[in-house]
C-alpha cells in the first residue's frame, strides 16, 4: 500500500466512524468548549482556546460530528445557545453540536482550578511541585462530575448503546457515573497527561475513589506505553482488582478496562506551500517585531511551570555565555499564552519570567539588539505558524508532558524540511521525534549545546532528519488516533454478571 493509501484524512475517519456507530450517537466530554463567546466593544466574538485539546478533537468531531459538552467559559456564551445550552459549530460551517455546561464560580474555583489544576495536574507531572489537596476542592470535584454526567445523560436518553469519549482528569469519576445509569454505554477516557508511579500517586487522599472512577471506563489510553504501565501499576497496589498484564487491563468482576497507548497526533498540516516560505516569513516575522537576526529561535507554551520556560532561558543565556560570537546575531521569541491566572502560582510564574527574560537581556543586550523576546499574550493560529515557519529552531523544555502537540505542529508545517527540533526527553512525544535533539532540560549545559548544534546544523542534515519526522507524523495523525480509540472501544465487550 503506497503511503498516501494508508493515511487517515477526515473523510476517511467519518465512513470509518459512520460504520462502526450505525447511527448510535457519539459523545465528548471535555472541560475545554472548543468555541466560546464573549462581548467586545459592544460586539459578541466568537473566540478558540489555546489549548492542545482543543486543537485536537475539534478536526474529530467536525469529521464525524456529535455532540460535545463542555463547561461554558464566555460572557455571551448563554445568549448564543439554545435552553438547554446547545448551538451548532463552527459557526462558519455547522458541522456538529456543542453542549455548554454553566458551574458556578463556586464550582469552577473547587472543581478546576482547585482539585484538577492544584491538585491531580502536580499529581500527574513530575515537576517537583506540590500537589495540593483541599477537601473543599474534593467536594467540587464530585459535584461538577455529576453536573456533567446528568447533563450527558440527558443527551443520551433514548439511545441505544452510544459511544462516550471523555477527555482527560478533569473527569475521573465520570466513566462510573455513566455506567451505573448507562451499562450499555461503551466509554472511553483519554487521560491526556502523565500517570505517575504508585509512589507519588499514593500521596492523594481520594486515590481509591478516583481509580474506581476511571476504571468505570471500558477503555483507559495515555498518549504512551510508560503511562499506562504507571496506572496499571497504581491500580495494582492501591485496589483489590485482577490485573492481566499480558492484555493491559484491570478486571473488576465482570467488568473489563482496557488500558492502551495512544499517541496523539495532529491534523495533515497545509505545510508551507499554501503559506509564505521561511525566508518570507522571516522577513514578516523580523519586520513587525523590529529586529534583525541570522538565526531565530521560537518556543510556544501555555505559561506553566511543567513547560521548562526558565530552564529555557537560562539555557539560552548559557549558549550566549559560551558562544559570545553569537552575541547580536541569534534572537529567540518565547510566544507564551497565559493560561489558568487565577492560581496565584501561575500569575506569579508570568511575572518571574518577565523578570528573568529582563535580568538576561540586561546582561547581554545591545544598543541595537536583545536575545529574548518574551511575548505574553494569546496568539492566533496564524502567528504561531508564521513564527513556525519562520524559525531555525524550535526549542520545548518540558519538565514533564503527557505528549506536546506544539513539538509536532513545528515539524508538521516544515514541509521545506528544514529547521531544528530541540525537545525535552520527558515529553512524551520524544517517543516518536527521535530525530529531533533530545535534551534534559534540567541540564543546561546539555540545552546550551543542543542550541549551539541547532544553528551549525547542515541543511542536509536537518532534511535528513525532518523528512523522517514528518513521515511519522504523517502516518500518526490526529484522524489516525480518533480511529485508533473508536476501533478499539467498538471492541469492548458488555459487562458479564
Ligand atoms: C495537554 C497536555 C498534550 C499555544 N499558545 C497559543 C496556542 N497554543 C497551542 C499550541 C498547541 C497547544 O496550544 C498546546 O498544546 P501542548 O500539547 O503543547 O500542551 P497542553 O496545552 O499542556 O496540552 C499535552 C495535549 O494536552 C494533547 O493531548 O500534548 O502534553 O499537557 O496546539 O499551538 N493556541 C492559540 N493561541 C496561543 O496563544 N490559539
Amino acid at each position: 500500500m503506497n503511503p498516501s493509501e494508508s493515511r487517515w484524512t477526515p473523510e476517511r475517519l467519518e465512513e470509518h466512524v459512520r460504520l462502526i456507530l450505525r447511527d448510535r450517537p457519539f459523545l465528548v466530554i471535555a472541560n475545554r468548549e472548543p468555541y466560546s463567546h464573549i462581548r467586545e466593544r459592544g460586539k459578541i466574538k466568537c473566540v478558540t482556546p489555546a489549548s492542545g485539546l482543543v486543537t485536537a478533537m475539534e478536526p474529530i468531531l467536525r469529521a464525524c460530528g456529535g455532540i460535545w459538552v463542555a463547561s461554558a467559559s464566555g460572557d455571551a456564551d448563554k445568549e448564543t445557545a439554545d435552553e438547554k445550552g446547545r448551538l451548532r459549530v463552527p459557526p462558519d460551517a455547522p458541522a456538529y453540536t456543542l453542549k455548554r455546561v454553566w458551574l458556578t464560580e463556586q464550582e469552577e474555583e473547587g472543581y478546576y482550578y482547585g482539585f484538577s489544576n492544584e491538585g491531580l495536574w502536580p499529581l500527574c507531572h513530575i515537576a517537583h511541585t506540590r500537589p495540593v489537596f483541599r477537601s473543599e476542592d474534593w467536594e467540587q470535584y464530585k459535584k461538577v462530575n455529576q453536573k456533567f454526567a446528568d447533563a450527558a445523560l440527558e443527551e443520551l436518553a433514548g439511545s441505544e448503546e452510544p459511544f462516550v469519549l471523555i477527555q482527560d482528569y478533569h473527569y475521573a469519576l465520570l466513566p462510573r457515573m455513566i455506567r451505573e445509569k448507562r451499562p450499555d454505554a461503551k466509554i472511553a477516557l483519554f487521560w491526556h497527561i502523565p500517570w505517575p508511579s504508585p509512589e507519588a500517586f499514593g500521596i492523594c487522599p481520594w486515590g481509591r475513589e478516583i481509580l474506581h472512577g476511571i476504571l468505570g471506563a471500558d477503555l483507559l489510553g495515555f498518549h504512551i506505553q510508560f503511562y499506562c504501565n504507571n496506572f496499571l501499576d497504581t491500580a495494582d497496589h492501591l485496589l483489590e482488582f485482577r490485573i492481566d498484564l499480558e492484555q493491559f487491563a484491570v478486571d473488576q468482576g465482570g467488568h473489563r478496562t482496557r488500558v492502551k497507548p495512544f499517541p496523539i497526533g495532529i491534523a495533515p498540516s497545509r505545510g508551507m506551500t499554501d503559506g509564505p516560505q521561511a525566508a518570507s516569513a522571516r522577513q514578516e516575522v523580523m519586520k513587525k517585531l523590529g529586529i534583525q537576526a541570522d538565526h531565530l529561535g521560537v518556543g510556544v507554551d501555555r505559561i506553566d511551570y511543567t513547560k521548562g520556560i526558565s530552564e529555557k532561558f537560562r539555557a539560552i543565556a548559557r549558549f550566549l555565555e559560551k558562544y559570545p560570537e553569537y552575541r547580536e546575531k541569534i534572537v529567540f521569541v518565547e510566544l507564551a499564552a497565559p493560561s489558568r491566572t487565577s492560581i496565584k502560582s501561575y500569575s506569579d510564574l508570568g511575572t518571574e519570567l518577565e523578570a528573568e527574560v529582563e535580568r538576561i537581556n540586561q546582561r547581554f543586550q545591545t544598543k541595537s539588539w536583545k536575545p529574548i523576546l518574551f511575548l505574553k499574550e494569546q496568539h492566533s493560529r496564524e502567528q504561531i505558524d508564521l513564527f513556525y515557519r519562520a524559525a531555525d529552531f524550535c526549542l520545548i523544555t518540558s519538565l514533564h508532558d503527557g505528549m506536546n502537540l506544539v513539538a509536532k505542529e513545528f515539524v508538521g508545517i516544515r514541509s521545506d524540511e528544514q529547521g531544528v527540533l530541540i525537545l525535552s526527553r520527558f515529553a512524551g512525544a520524544s517517543r516518536e521525534l527521535k530525530d529531533a535533539l533530545l535534551v534534559n532540560p534540567y541540564d543546561i549545559e546539555e540545552v546550551a549545546e543542543a542550541i549551539r548544534d541547532a544553528v551549525t546544523m547542515k541543511p542536509a542534515e536537518q532534511k535528513r532528519r525532518m523528512v523522517r519526522m514528518r513521515v511519522i507524523l504523517d502516518e500518526h495523525n490526529v484522524y489516525r488516533w480518533a480511529a485508533d480509540i473508536t476501533s478499539e472501544l467498538s471492541r469492548a465487550r458488555p459487562d458479564t454478571g
